[in-house]
């Protein structure tokens, strides 16, 4: 079952203006934040940008890995898009922004320094209120133009008694009701959405008898965490929910590699209680993906650690190169400078073109900065190295050739486990003389979610550790 939007994409709300649907996600330490995907279908998405790619939007300078930006609501309100959300590092609190087109420029932010809370809401009565609700669950009165706050913060609902991490709530009027959608139970294993409605925006709530409405819990399924939704309605009167899910491999206890992922579900009413139907499958795997860093700008796919300065990061220095000047020391440094796309395929062949000139750098898959492996070229010798929690190691070396040269990452997928504690990828470095040549094959279970923790998946990208590394083009390869 494939995502409709693969790879580190959690946390999704949707939107719709006419005939066309918007959608956001998380994107934690990484800058650009916030990427916004169009579609005409709810199935094919294409990234049109990042909400947040202006220091003066987004300041993620001490964000650790999971921090920084959480859990975006999009919305169309009034002829204009309304994003909030919470940046939980830098002071950065919840904020909103708006724009007239969602592919940007988006504004500046108004702070919201009297809402405290992840998982900001925004829904508006036909009174005009406009109603912030958080994790918890609890609800400010605001206005989001002026990010002024009415009154303090009213508890609305807890979510089933016992289960924990109420979470992720959007408000909506359908019908004659008010329906409070949340997440509970963590967004692990035991993830899952539940329902609430009310006669007015304010409650009380009357929680759904079938809740929760989707999860996971214990179910033989790929598919799994499956929880953190939004809904949607179409043009055609169809309810769709957008919800986060992610894809476990190997034995047990199974591990997930590309973060969490967007999917797609149908929703039907039944005796005014949303039902939540099979997921829809995403769309098949997209072509192979060349980067040639020939006009001047990296597109939006391309995310940054923290912030992306053109000092340290630049298409236009040496035209058609990506030029990356070291500014951390290696991939275990959080000020490294590391440009990179999320692991969108269970198996890819990714490959570049690096000139180390007098630098050392190379080709990384990254989950944080304690699990990473990279294959990088410095001084006449190639390496690949390991980072797995406090331990670090050079699993293979060998001379370079001289001048420019082929790296390569081939991710495989485990289809076939061959005992409970098989990973659920490999990870193959190598080099490109033209042959391919593998140095090392590492298993990919010490970069997955179970392994490091947090809330991100995979990232794939080039990294400069000393000196000035040039690379002339970034192939992506799904093989899946
Ligand atoms: C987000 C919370 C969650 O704020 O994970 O899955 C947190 N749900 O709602 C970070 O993505």
């Amino acid at each position: 079952m494939k995502p409709v939007v693969p790879g580190m994409h959690p946390d999704p709300s949707v939107c719709r203006a006419g005939d066309d649907y918007y959608l956001a996600c998380s994107s934690f330490e990484y800058f650009p934040g916030i990427p916004v995907f169009h579609s005409t279908d709810l199935r094919h998405w294409e990234q049109i940008g990042n909400a947040l790619e202006r220091p003066s939007q987004l300041v993620l300078t001490s964000a650790s890995s999971s921090a920084g930006i959480y859990a975006p609501t999009l919305r169309h309100h009034d002829g204009r898009f309304w994003l909030i959300v919470t940046n939980v590092s830098d002071g950065g609190g919840n904020v909103v922004f708006t724009a007239t087109d969602p592919a940007g420029p988006w504004s500046d932010p108004v702070r919201l320094p009297g809402v405290e809370g992840i998982d900001p809401d925004l829904a508006w009565d036909d009174d005009g209120n406009c109603w912030c609700t958080v994790a918890g669950v609890g609800q400010y009165r605001i206005d989001p133009a002026t990010g002024e706050t009415f009154g303090g913060r009213r508890r609305l609902w807890s979510g089933t008694p016992g289960a924990k991490a109420p979470e992720a709530p959007h408000l909506y009027r359908i019908g004659d009701h008010w329906y409070l959608l949340i997440a509970e139970g963590g967004t692990e294993r035991g993830h899952a959405v539940s329902v609430a409605r009310a006669q007015s925006p304010t409650g009380p709530f009357e929680p759904c008898p079938a809740n929760p409405v989707l999860s996971r819990r214990g179910v033989d399924d790929p598919v799994q965490n499956t929880g953190h939704a939004d809904l949607v309605q179409a043009p055609d009167g169809s309810w769709w929910m957008v919800l986060l899910g992610v894809r476990p491999g190997g034995g047990t206890p199974g591990w997930h590699v590309l973060g969490r992922e967007t999917f797609l579900a149908p929703v039907t009413f039944t005796g005014g209680w949303p039902v939540v139907g099979e997921l829809v499958p995403g769309p098949a795997s997209a072509e192979p993906d060349r980067d040639d860093f020939d006009s001047g700008a990296l597109r939006p796919s391309w995310i940054s650690l923290r912030d992306r300065d053109e000092r340290w990061c630049t298409a236009r220095e040496r035209p058609g190169w990506l030029t990356l000047r070291a500014r951390g020391s290696g991939m275990d440094d959080p000020a490294v400078v590391f440009a990179g796309r999320r692991q969108q395929h269970l198996s890819c062949l990714v490959r570049t073109l690096v000139d180390p000139a007098d630098g050392r750098g190379g080709l990384a898959v990254r989950l944080d900065e304690e699990h990473h492996y990279e294959i990088e070229v410095a001084s006449g010798e190639i390496r690949v190295l390991a980072r797995i929690g406090p331990l670090s190691t050079v699993v293979a070396s060998r001379p370079a050739p001289g001048g420019p040269v082929v790296l390569v990452v081939r991710v495989d997928e485990n289809r076939t486990p061959r005992d409970a504690r098989s990973g659920p990828d490999t990870l193959s470095f190598g080099i490109e003389d033209p042959d391919l040549t593998v140095l090392a094959a590492l298993d990919g279970k010490y970069l997955s979610t179970e392994v490091a923790g947090g809330f991100t998946g995979r990232v794939i990208g080039l990294y400069a550790a000393e000196g000035t590394v040039r690379f002339d083009w970034f192939d992506y390869r799904p093989l899946n």
